[in-house]
């Protein structure tokens, strides 16, 4: 038994059935932001080179962005000398209320796909959560209010 379900069934007894089922959704909307918890810094957008936040199997090796990045080949992956262009994996975008985009194309072109305020991508080939199909094609980054800068 989780520890979760100890403390659900605890309460059961304390408080009621109907109390119960909504403290269980509380719950589960906790553990849904731990599990997408990473080193992205707060108000940016993060890409990781592997599946699961990793690249080179350490998760603070991220690029990660505030504004916009027309051109992965001109940034690193931090702690190390691998250019983002055609890489990345796994994205988490940390902000609490932008979308971020992401493009397989430099300019912000080419097929795209955006991640909501705080969602997280933990693999660029499967579908859940989407995208998919994206995996090591990356070539730009934008949060939404500096697409046209992006283009530009
Ligand atoms: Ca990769
Ligand atoms: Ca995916
Ligand atoms: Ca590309």
């Amino acid at each position: 038994m989780t520890s979760e379900k100890r403390v659900a069934k605890k309460l059961a007894g304390l408080v009621g059935a109907t109390a119960v089922a909504s403290m269980g959704l509380v719950m589960v909307g906790l553990t849904a932001d731990a599990a997408s918890a990473t080193t992205c810094t707060d108000n940016r957008a993060c890409l990781w080179e592997d599946y699961d936040f990793m690249t080179n199997g350490v998760q603070a090796n991220r690029f990660q962005f505030q504004m916009w990045a027309p051109r992965l080949s001109q940034h690193y992956y931090s702690g190390t000398s691998l250019t983002v262009n055609d890489k990345s994996s796994s994205a988490h975008n940390n902000d609490n209320t932008r979308t971020a985009y992401f493009y397989m194309d430099p300019d912000c072109t080419g097929y795209w796909f955006q991640k909501p305020p705080n969602s997280t991508d933990t693999n660029f080939n499967n579908g859940s959560p989407g995208p998919q199909n994206f995996n090591d094609e990356l070539s730009a980054v934008a949060f939404g209010s500096y697409l046209d800068e992006c283009k530009a």
